[in-house]
């Protein structure tokens, strides 16, 4: 006899349950947050078909940010552009793969919110199975409809109504919070839905874990060089060694330690001096979902989630995960380095 299932939950009912506390809610948001969902949907059906189908390999073509675009970096583009425009919630879409935000019409909708999304990140890793994942962030506009500008584009993590990832691994999880807890979702590829799998995630204080590209060590400086030997060998009156675990793709390595705990970097470098992350379409998104599972995020000198960008690829280092390793990173970052 088949097991009933129980308390089971979709992402749908989870986003109406959480609409339900705002009485006033116009269901602008929860469509908006659908059609995320809708997107991932079909996104994971192709990432994990994409070895059957003329889908891998890379397009031929560079972005916006020099990087060999990979015909799955493309289609997934293509299918959020397609999927958040629909419904006029949106004014304006920034992704990590155009050189330019897409104000949509002002005569489509409320337009009250505005999405930044790098829609497959870690997409070199695609052609050999590895991990990779979709990242996404909502703001709300600032100005009235009909003068929305760079102004509502380009705001600090600190504004953010709602942050999340897809991670297209050895199943495909939908985590996100919109301020009151951080929720996971796994999809049953049998239905077809989205399934609430890891309520109210909190990650570790403190983690074992460290992921960084050790080939960069030359292009540290002494203080990050000191950092992450010191992480290394053990930090002082700290029980264990930490072990290193760096994917390659930043969504898995994040999901990874956001569960175990842990600490990803990517510091700055002498050809790279902003670092090579993208600020509002992955540090920023991840250190919301960071935040509010407990953890931090930190440029080095302070909260991610603090920083406005001056563009919309604004690039940042950083160093996110478990609470008190990030702050004891950006302590010996931002001081002499002698808090070790
Ligand atoms: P590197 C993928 O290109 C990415 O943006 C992240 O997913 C990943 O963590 C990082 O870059 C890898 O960069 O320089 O170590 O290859």
């Amino acid at each position: 006899m088949t097991q009933v299932p129980g308390n089971l939950q979709t992402i749908e009912s989870h986003m109406l349950e959480l609409q339900s506390l705002h009485p006033g809610a116009s269901g602008d948001f929860t469509g908006l947050l659908n059609d995320i969902t809708f997107a991932a949907k079909i996104i994971g059906r192709e990432v994990t078909k994409a070895g059957l189908v003329d889908i891998l390999g890379a397009t031929g073509e560079e972005n916006v940010q020099g990087e060999v675009v990979q015909k799955l970096d493309d289609y997934a583009n293509k299918v959020f552009m397609n999927c958040l425009g629909r419904r006029g919630q949106v004014c304006i879409l920034g992704s990590e793969e155009m050189a330019e935000p897409v104000f949509t019409p002002v005569s489509q909708g409320s337009g009250r919110y505005i999405v930044v999304f790098d829609p497959l990140d870690g997409s070199s890793n695609i052609d050999a199975n590895v991990s990779v994942g979709t990242i996404f962030g909502i703001w709300r506009r600032r100005s009235d409809r009909t003068h929305v500008g760079m102004d509502d584009l380009l705001q600090p993590g600190r504004n953010l109504v709602a942050a999340g990832y897809i991670v297209y691994g050895s199943s495909t999880m939908f985590v996100y919070t919109a301020g009151k807890g951080v929720h996971g979702f796994t999809l049953d590829p049998s239905i077809g839905e989205f399934l609430l799998s890891h309520e109210n995630i909190t990650t570790p204080f403190h983690g074992q874990v460290y992921s960084v590209n050790e080939a960069y060590e030359q292009g540290w400086d002494d203080k990050i060089r000191t950092v992450v030997d010191t992480l290394k060998m053990g930090r002082p009156g700290r029980e264990g060694r930490m072990s290193g675990r760096y994917i390659g793709s930043l969504v898995a390595d994040f999901h990874r330690n956001l569960l175990y705990g842990g600490t990803y970097l990517y510091p700055p470098t002498k050809d790279k001096p902003r670092g090579k992350l993208r600020l509002m379409c992955e540090a920023a998104p991840l250190a919301f979902i960071a935040e509010n599972a407990g953890g931090y995020a930190s440029d080095g000198a302070g909260p991610i989630l603090d920083i406005t960008p001056d563009t919309l690829h604004a690039r940042v280092p950083l160093y996110i995960g478990s609470r008190e390793d990030v702050l004891w990173i950006e302590k010996n970052l931002s001081s002499g380095g002698h808090n070790l």
